[in-house]
């Protein structure tokens, strides 16, 4: 069907007929896209089908990811240039007038996700099946991804997200693979020859159904797969209320994280997590169970890894199954348990430690509840043995303890691995977050530091770059990125740093025409594009740098003749619906934008630019136009970024901090090659603990500080109201929590260094040419050799 140009015409028009109704010219671009996607999802499908044979009966060791997010984005482009059909199709295509790029822009991004943790699950897909392990993502088909933003005259609207309106071509359902998921009930127990056996009754069924979404490799015949499991009613009861079945059934995969502030909304969360695990694990066992046959060696043939504590009740879960569906008893269950899972932990901020109140949980999962509570017993009991009337500290590991189940607890002491995401995140669960933990389980502790698929990242959103870079040293380092490094060696070759600037100005302009387009902002391409995207966080500090814009501007109004550099500033970030504070950092960006945009004294030297709705897919198109990536985090708070790696590796230098993955990148390319600023984590935490920091020190010492705080409430800025008096609380009553102003002098100094290192373009090449050259180990394929070497323990694998 693809293998020539004709074929492939003959059968996209013919198929394109028959599944609209349609004669060609009267057909849509969704028609003409949705074709395309299940030609090529046929076309896919012979070596899905033939990668699960081999998988059955090879038996290989198999990796299953849960995560309750993956942040795929789109996947048409993904697939033709993973199967290596993109311009065999784009020419065909074409020679039926159609763009394909039209087409790419039809697809909506799968959104099943919030950030970091969504995106590094899907990266992690692509570099499985690309590295050809046997590595599947278990997850749930959300009706609705995550919102969509829409700013209102500089407020954030939240409108739901829509991605399954016109179908999504990428899936199949396989009802016939359906689970059934008790809720609610109550445990009967029976003892029969001296042993106790459960049933659980009265229980509300629900049906999980899944779809799956083939992951093809790239370059490969490998396709894994990526199984969304669709929550529906399982069977009506009479004398129920029928209507609310349905709803409360549906509601389970209705959004992602529904919102919980009240119980009603946490009860739903907790039942997206038991139903996403409780239907992987049974279809887990069940699928090892055909190809093995005996339980008590699962964990030398599967491994399996939650992402986060979100899915952690796999953990009890597997124990049920294990006990009460195949008899285990509970030491050798424990056994197989404990070696089969291996955990991966986010965050250290405590907001983001997921805890459920028992009185919430036992009656939702009883069963699950009495495994949990059994797992604690026994726990503490071994803490007891190991620290004798050390009541404090075994209070402080308990996995129930003052009414909460702590999912972390559970996650520790069930698994195996216990990872953190970059090397200082993983130092401060050791040393601080989870240090009794680590006293007790040393060996369980392993750093692996996230990375990003160079193919989507840069292959596939980077065209200019990518040819670039195949020009100079082929296309090797799309199979093995370390050999990104042969760049360096064109570091001294003007052609080619011209070259590299050539590919830039290219994305820089094409940025500049969506942004004239979306936002009708004019921007200079050949200006600074200073770039921060990401979630709207306090501990991200937005803050600092819309901050330092405003300084910016008081400078040119008092010196309009200064010598500053021309900046475009833009943002991209959503605010959680319910984030009050950090919706308040978006109407100030808008404000600032307001205020310096057109003001004569700037003359178009600032300008600042905030990008609705941020997503992957507009993540493709900003990062390969950025000169600058900023990475600005307080010290301690951000567990890795990946952010901060795929700016690096199209080519922007980073001015951070020395925080996360970050310090990573500064080992990677030498302090001359980034700007770091800022207090170091150790200095963050210091004085968090003794309270040496005073903000308003800095508010009366600093004119500067001084004046920007002030314009916060004197009405200097555009449409203020009273909606600034909050963050000016933050920063000074309530004494400025992430070190905004304590980091402010460090940040413009460091800012001054990136205006002048901009101004020697061929240095600054250089510079940027040396981060491109050292991203290699920043790809997801380094990441997932690490974990299928270290912890999921599957051959075959060499670390590059
Ligand atoms: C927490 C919450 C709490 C409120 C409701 C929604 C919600 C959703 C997720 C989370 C946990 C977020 C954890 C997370 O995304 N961490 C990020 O993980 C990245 C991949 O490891 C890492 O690069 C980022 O530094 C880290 O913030």
């Amino acid at each position: 069907m693809f293998s020539s140009q004709e074929e492939f015409k003959e059968a996209y028009l013919k198929k394109l007929e028959m599944t609209s109704g349609k004669a060609f010219p009267d057909t849509t671009l969704q028609d003409r896209y949705d074709t395309l996607g299940q030609l090529i999802r046929e076309y896919i499908s012979m070596n899905w089908i033939q990668t699960n044979e081999q998988y059955r009966y090879q038996k290989q060791k198999q990796v299953y990811y849960l995560s309750i997010e993956f942040l795929l984005g789109r996947l048409l482009r993904q697939n033709l240039m993973n199967l290596g059909i993109y311009e065999l199709v784009e020419e065909g295509l074409g020679d039926l007038g159609i763009d394909l790029k039209d087409m790419e822009d039809v697809e909506q991004d799968a959104a099943l996700g919030n950030g970091g943790l969504g995106r590094l699950a899907a990266c992690f897909l692509d570099s499985m099946a690309s590295m050809d392990l046997p590595g599947h993502g278990y997850g749930i088909r959300y009706k609705h991804g995550l919102f969509e933003q829409k700013i209102v005259n500089g407020y954030q609207m939240e409108l739901p997200e829509q991605w399954l309106r016109h179908g999504y071509v990428w899936e199949v359902r396989k009802p016939d693979l359906m689970m059934q998921i008790p809720f609610w009930g109550r445990i009967e127990s029976s003892e029969k020859d001296g042993v106790t056996s459960f049933r659980h009754v009265d229980a509300e069924i629900v049906a999980a159904v899944p779809y799956d979404l083939p992951v093809v490799g790239y370059g490969t015949t490998t396709v894994n797969t990526l199984r969304l499991w669709n929550a529906e009613p399982y069977a009506y009861k009479a004398g129920r209320d029928m209507m609310k079945y349905k709803r409360d059934t549906e509601a389970i995969t209705e959004f992602l994280y529904p919102d919980d502030t009240q119980d009603e909304g946490k009860v739903l969360r907790l039942k997206q997590q038991y139903f996403l695990v409780s239907a992987s694990i049974r279809t887990i066992l069940e699928s090892y169970l055909s190809r093995h046959g005996d339980l008590t060696n699962l964990h030398e043939h599967v491994a399996i890894h939650i992402n986060d504590t979100h899915p952690v009740l796999a953990i009890p879960e597997m124990m049920r199954v294990l006990i009460d569906e195949y008899g285990m008893d509970w030491d050798s269950a424990w056994g197989v348990t404990t070696k089969t899972f291996a955990y991966t932990n986010h965050t250290t901020l405590s907001e983001a430690l997921e805890r459920w109140l028992v009185r919430i949980f036992q009656p939702l999962l009883p069963r699950i509840y009495m495994i949990i509570d059994e797992i604690n017993e026994r726990f503490c009991r071994d803490l007891w043995d190991a620290y004798p009337g050390e009541w404090g500290r075994i209070e402080g590991m308990a996995i129930i303890a003052h009414g909460e189940v702590k999912m972390a607890h559970l996650a520790i002491a069930g698994s195996h691995s216990v990872n953190g995401v970059a090397k200082i995140h993983t130092n401060i669960l050791k040393e601080r977050e989870m240090n009794l933990f680590y006293q007790y389980f040393p060996g369980k502790f392993n750093s692996k530091t996230n990375g990003i698929t160079h193919r989507r990242w840069l292959l596939n959103s980077n065209p200019p770059l990518a040819s670039l870079i195949q020009s100079a040293i082929g296309d090797a380092w799309i199979k093995d990125p370390s050999r990104l490094s042969e760049l360096e060696s064109f570091t001294a070759d003007s052609a080619f740093l011209e070259n590299l600037h050539k590919a830039k100005q290219l994305n820089k302009k094409r940025l500049a025409d969506r942004i004239l387009q979306t936002n009708g902002i004019v921007v200079d391409p050949d200006s600074i594009f200073d770039i921060q995207i990401k979630r709207l966080h306090a501990y991200k500090r937005q803050l600092l740098n819309i901050l330092h814009i405003l300084h910016l501007f008081n400078r040119c109004q008092e010196n309009p003749d200064a010598d500053i550099p021309s900046r475009t500033f833009i943002f991209g970030a959503k605010a959680s619906p319910g984030y009050y504070y950090a919706k308040k950092i978006i109407k100030l960006i808008h404000s600032v934008a307001d205020l310096v945009n057109d003001h004569p004294a700037v003359k178009g030297r600032i300008k600042v630019v905030f990008l609705e709705n941020y997503r992957v897919s507009l993540a493709e198109e900003i990062i390969p136009a950025a000169d600058v990536s900023q990475q600005i985090s307080t010290a301690s708070k951000e567990a890795s970024g990946t952010g901060n790696m795929k700016f690096m590796m199209n080519g922007a230098l980073t001015l951070g901090t020395l925080d996360g993955a970050n310090i990573e990148i500064q080992e990677q390319v030498g302090d001359e090659n980034i700007f770091i600023f800022g207090l170091r984590a150790e200095e963050v935490m210091k004085q968090q603990q003794d309270g040496s920091y005073y903000s308003m020190e800095y508010y009366h010492h600093d004119e500067r500080i001084k004046k920007m705080l002030d314009q916060l409430i004197d009405g200097s800025l555009p449409d203020a109201g009273d909606h600034f008096e909050t963050i000016y609380d933050s920063l000074l009553a309530e004494n400025d929590e992430f070190f905004v102003l304590r980091d402010f002098d460090s940040y413009a100094k460091a800012h001054e260094r990136v205006a002048s290192a901009y101004r020697d373009q061929e240095s600054w090449l250089r510079m940027s040419l040396i981060n491109i050259a050292r991203s290699g180990y920043f790809s997801s394929d380094r990441t997932i050799a690490e974990y299928a070497r270290e912890i999921w323990r599957i051959g075959g694998v060499g670390l590059r």
